[in-house]
């Protein structure tokens, strides 16, 4: 593992590979490798892409990739469930425009299931994107389907969030006003080939408006993804965002914020796992805990007791 950690911290591609499989799977060395490289974080620009299925999400990550590693930055890529199932057929063609992109030196894309991922998403991906940091990336791009809570939380781990639409949103854009919509800060009509895309602009423009957003007023772009029409312009509204946090100290207060949610969720797993082990090796609280199950104990009092018990680190027998 130290072998692995020392080619990672000297650029090696490869072992940034294997340890992020590792920090995945949450495996010792995966934890090993995040103890030892948080003293480097905090240099990358984290920049989430959400929307709806099929939207021209990762076309639009394709091209913002091709015109940084151009200005000579470093990117790693996030994407997070890929395999939505509501594009079977645009699979394909996605992991094909991704293999291209990761021949690219200086570019690298993991993938990230949210299937059988009980440690949550959003932490996840907030120490996959501390590895990128650490491995000295510029830019991580996040990648995710939809418009969901998980997606939401995720992108709760990027300083700018794109949200990129297609036009003839309407009513769409009515039920997603509550959650994503209130964060973005840039918003993409993608396609703008097809019919109806001034109109969608107007109708983002006008919302925002109303949103009464602080100091920074979120521009609507139009791109048209598949025929790199718009991107340069996307590339250059990305970066003066980034200009606009570090001059606002959004920047750091960001990372702190960051930090601290990824602390208390570790005391929080850290915590559950012991609780779970805790109950296994006592019977007497399995059955008090079967008692609260009959409703013949009061859960109120059996939860500070376990607590307790927890935390004295008692094996066997404790009163409630
Ligand atoms: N006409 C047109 N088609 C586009 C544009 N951008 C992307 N597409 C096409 O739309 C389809 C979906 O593009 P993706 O980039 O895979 O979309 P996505 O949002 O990443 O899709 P999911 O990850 O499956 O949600 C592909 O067939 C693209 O070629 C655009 O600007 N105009
Ligand atoms: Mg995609």
């Amino acid at each position: 593992v130290d072998k692995l950690i020392e080619s990672f911290h000297q650029g090696d591609p490869v072992a940034l590979g294997r340890l992020l499989r590792e920090v995945e799977n949450q495996t010792p060395a995966g934890f090993e490798i995040l103890r030892r490289s948080t003293v480097k974080t905090g240099h990358a620009h984290i920049v989430g892409i959400t929307g709806p299925p099929g939207a021209g999400k990762s076309t639009l990550v394709g091209q913002l990739c091709k015109a940084w590693a151009a200005k000579g930055l470093n990117i790693g890529v996030i994407c997070v469930d890929p395999t939505s199932p509501f594009t079977g057929g645009a699979l394909l063609g996605d992991r094909i425009r991704m293999q291209e992109l990761s021949k690219l030196p200086d570019i690298f894309i993991k993938s990230l299931a949210t299937r059988g991922n009980h440690g949550g998403i959003a932490a996840s991906t907030a120490d996959i994107v501390r590895m990128f940091d650490a491995f000295g990336k510029d830019i991580v791009l996040i990648e995710t389907v939809g418009v969901g809570q998980v997606e939401y939380d995720v992108m709760g781990v990027s300083d700018t969030v794109v949200l990129v639409n297609v036009p003839g949103l309407g009513d769409s854009l009515q039920t997603m006003k509550a959650g994503i919509m209130e964060i973005a800060d840039l918003y993409v009509i993608n396609q703008a080939d097809r019919a109806g895309a001034e109109e969608s602009v107007r109708d983002l423009q006008m919302m925002i408006h109303e949103m009464d957003r602080k100091d920074w007023e979120p521009p609507v772009l139009q791109t048209i993804a598949t025929q790199r029409k718009g991107t340069n312009e996307l590339v250059e509204a990305v970066e003066r965002h980034r200009i606009y946090l570090k001059d606002s100290n959004l920047w750091k207060a960001k990372r702190q914020e960051r930090n601290e949610k990824r602390l208390q969720s570790l005391v929080e797993g850290l915590f559950s796992e012991r609780f779970h082990h805790y109950i296994q090796s006592n019977p007497d609280t399995q059955e008090h805990i079967q008692q609260v199950r009959n409703g013949e104990l009061d859960p109120y009092s059996l939860a500070p007791a376990i607590i307790e018990g927890i935390l004295k680190g008692k094996s066997d027998k404790e009163d409630i």
